[in-house]
């Protein structure tokens, strides 16, 4: 009998080879809940590993058991830089407001470049970027120390100071990364936001969190093409509401000419003139917020998630050294959007508050071929690679359709550990990531987590937990993960349930911005006990207490790892009032997305057929880009003349989600005010 640790004592695992692989007779669904593939680490791994062996992860797990407090005040005293050290560690005299290390002084930016400068860390690379056309361009750490130094020196002569926000809206550069670090340095909080969402996106963003400048290129390359972002910016600011905005600066990214509003706007060039590469770090308190960053919620606009300095850093560096098992020699790349938390945790700070070399790539995996990935691997030679099964599902299929695109066809050697964020990955494409991408060597690490946890919560630790494809495991330690029903209490192993955090951790979110109601509501509700609600269903493993994560339990969709509320796509559609009466947005399962959005829309005209229905499908279509952004338009579109509704003027969702799926509806429908709909419903545009 194995032990896993507190979550799943009494855990039992039955080990078999990739080879002896079960062909479950079962659908997919069910064959995620019979998982029983399991793959321990190698013992060559387990040996090297800086957490080796289960013992280890279990000796921490009982650390942080025997002495919370004591646990963590350890961990933030080795693993961070603090100018002045913190006496207090975790503050909960106003929850669910929590604080850690509330009297701790330290710079984000200091902890990820000053820190490395005399040591053999300052002329080893901190970034390799490879841009969207192949070009490689590489920086050390000392290096990116000016280059950040003098890009804060530029802000603050431009009157931009500590406690102020800056909205970065960048393409995947080091020039990207520099802005957020030139931030932190003087303590001024960023506020991302992806290059792929609307004018209207930045405009929310940028009143909401009331910021005084933007840091934007001219354009973004993406595939081969050349895609605005000044332009959008100059968009937004033109919709009202940005009064706040004094400054907005513009990196040339291309030679392209954008057009530039004078006594607003500056080049890089023009910003950074004169600018010394020297300046020191403004210090700031543990909680002061690094930055605010915006994600989907089930109701409302987007909130604006808000992260500390002290807690939210020491997760991002412990999690690089405990999650990927960082080495000094390794080359690490996540694949993620800097506009994305996974950007932030793992391109922007934690790699860098590690010193590791890590490859920063612009472009997307599809160009110029579905092989990119695998060509930029054998080129830098990386060794610890971390994306998301929408990637591998979309080349799994490239690969399959060619096989110049396989990951066979580049040399993976230098690969150690690979990882997963943003979904739950299915049995199948683990499967195939552990063999044709791992050369069934290396550990997946399967990692579960959320824009408000700051970092990693749920995962296999490489040197340590047997793997089981589908699953993410458990806990980190100091982690305590529980489901529970709807009073907050916890369901035995196999029953599913709602996930929830039952103690505070560092990196956790400190706040929506500008609305602490929304807040405690959101993710402290009453009934569940003061359990942080993560707002996804899981289930553990009836005899390993392993976690499986099911999916979102509220309105929130996950399109290739993108999370959005289908009420923010509905408020877009019914915001087209010359066309929209009625919208209603569900999701359904999807084979390279995961999920797929499928609107079902009542227009304020008779029912369109045929082509006219396609053509007003890619109007609406077009009006969601323009909205929120692309990501955010609906694959299937349907049109009725009315939805289906209760009695009580209800909206049937669960109907709606069969008919999306293409299920036969068991629901009762002998409410519904005209069955004729149904049909009218079925037809997708
Ligand atoms: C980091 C990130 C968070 C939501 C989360 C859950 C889903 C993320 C997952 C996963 C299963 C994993 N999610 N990682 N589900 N297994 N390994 O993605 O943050 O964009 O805020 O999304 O993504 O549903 O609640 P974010």
């Amino acid at each position: 009998m194995k032990t896993f640790g507190p979550q799943a004592r009494g855990a039992r695992v039955r080990p078999v080879s990739a080879t002896q692989q079960e062909t479950s007779p079962m659908s997919a669904i069910q064959s995620v809940l019979v998982e029983n593939r399991v793959f321990p680490p190698s013992e060559a791994t387990v040996k090297a590993a800086r957490i080796s062996g289960m013992e280890a992860y279990q000796a921490l797990c009982d650390e942080a058991e025997r002495d919370f407090e004591g646990f963590w005040r350890r961990l933030a005293k080795e693993n961070v830089v603090w100018s002045k050290e913190p006496t207090q560690v975790l503050d909960e005299s106003n929850k669910p407001f929590y604080k850690w290390f509330a009297d701790g002084q330290l710079n984000a930016s200091a902890n990820c470049l000053d820190k490395h400068m005399g040591t053999p860390v300052e002329n080893k690379t901190a970034i390799i970027f490879e841009a969207d056309g192949g070009e490689v361009t590489k920086i050390t750490y000392k290096e990116l120390l000016a280059r950040v130094s003098q890009f804060a020196n530029g802000l603050k002569a431009h009157g931009i100071q500590k406690g102020d926000r800056v909205l970065v809206y960048m393409p995947m550069t080091i020039e990207g990364i520099v802005a957020m670090q030139a931030c932190a340095r003087i303590g001024a909080t960023h506020s991302v936001v992806f290059g792929g969402f609307s004018a209207k996106a930045v405009q929310e963003r940028i009143q909401d969190g009331g910021a005084v400048a933007v840091i934007t290129a001219n354009y973004q390359m993406r595939g081969g093409k050349e895609l605005p972002l000044k332009a959008i910016v100059d968009e937004a600011l033109s919709m009202g509401g940005c009064e706040s905005i004094k400054n907005v600066f513009v990196y040339e990214r291309t030679k392209t000419a954008c057009n530039m509003v004078a006594g607003r706007d500056k080049t890089f060039s023009q910003m950074l003139e004169g600018q010394s590469t020297d300046c020191p770090p403004e210090m700031v308190d543990a909680e002061h917020p690094l930055f605010v960053l915006y994600t989907s919620g089930s109701t409302g606009k987007p909130k604006g998630v808000q992260h500390s300095t002290g807690g939210y850093l020491l997760w991002a560096k412990l999690t690089m050294d405990w999650t990927f098992d960082l080495k000094p020699e390794d080359v690490f790349w996540c694949t993620a959007d800097i506009g994305w938390v996974t950007g932030h945790s793992y391109i922007v700070y934690g790699p860098l508050a590690a010193g590791a070399t890590e490859i920063v790539f612009e472009g997307v995996p599809t160009y110029p071929n579905a092989g990119r990935f695998w060509q930029m691997i054998e080129r830098h030679k990386c060794s610890i690679f971390y994306t998301a099964p929408t990637a591998i599902r979309s080349l799994i299929k490239a690969s399959e359709a060619d096989e110049k695109v396989h990951p066979k066809s580049s040399d993976l050697s230098s690969l150690r550990i690979l990882g997963s964020v943003g979904e739950p990955i299915n049995p199948e494409a683990w499967m195939w990531y552990y063999k044709n991408v791992g050369g069934e060597r290396c550990p997946i690490v399967d990692t579960f987590w959320q824009t408000e946890t700051g970092g990693h919560m749920i995962n296999p630790l490489p040197g340590a937990t047997p793997l089981v494809p589908g699953s993410c495991t458990l806990p980190l330690p100091g982690i305590l993960a529980a489901i529970v029903d709807e009073a907050g209490n916890e369901v035995p192993n196999g029953s599913g349930g709602i996930l929830v955090f039952k103690k505070p951790w560092p990196s956790m979110i400190r706040t929506i911005w500008n609305d602490p109601d929304r807040f405690k509501k959101s993710y402290f509700p009453e009934e569940l006990k003061g359990y942080y609600l993560a707002g996804d269903g899981a289930v553990r493993d009836a005899e390993t207490g392993y976690f499986r994560i099911t999916g979102r339990i509220d309105d929130v969709l996950n399109v290739s790892g993108h999370r959005m509320g289908t009420m923010e796509i509905e408020s877009a559609l019914v915001a087209k009032t010359d066309l929209v009466a009625e919208a209603a947005v569900v999701g359904r399962p999807d084979d390279t997305t995961g999920e797929a959005i499928c609107a079902f829309v009542v227009l304020k005209r008779p029912l369109p057929q045929g082509d006219e229905a396609k053509q007003i499908a890619k109007e609406l279509r077009d009006w969601v880009a323009k909205e929120i952004g692309p990501i955010a338009k609906p694959k299937d579109i349907r049109f009725g003349e009315n939805l289906p509704k209760t009695r009580s003027g209800k909206i049937m969702r669960r109907l709606l989600r069969s008919l999306a799926k293409g299920e036969q509806i068991t629901q009762d429908t002998s409410t519904l005010e005209n069955p004729a709909i149904l049909t009218q419903l079925d037809q997708t545009y």
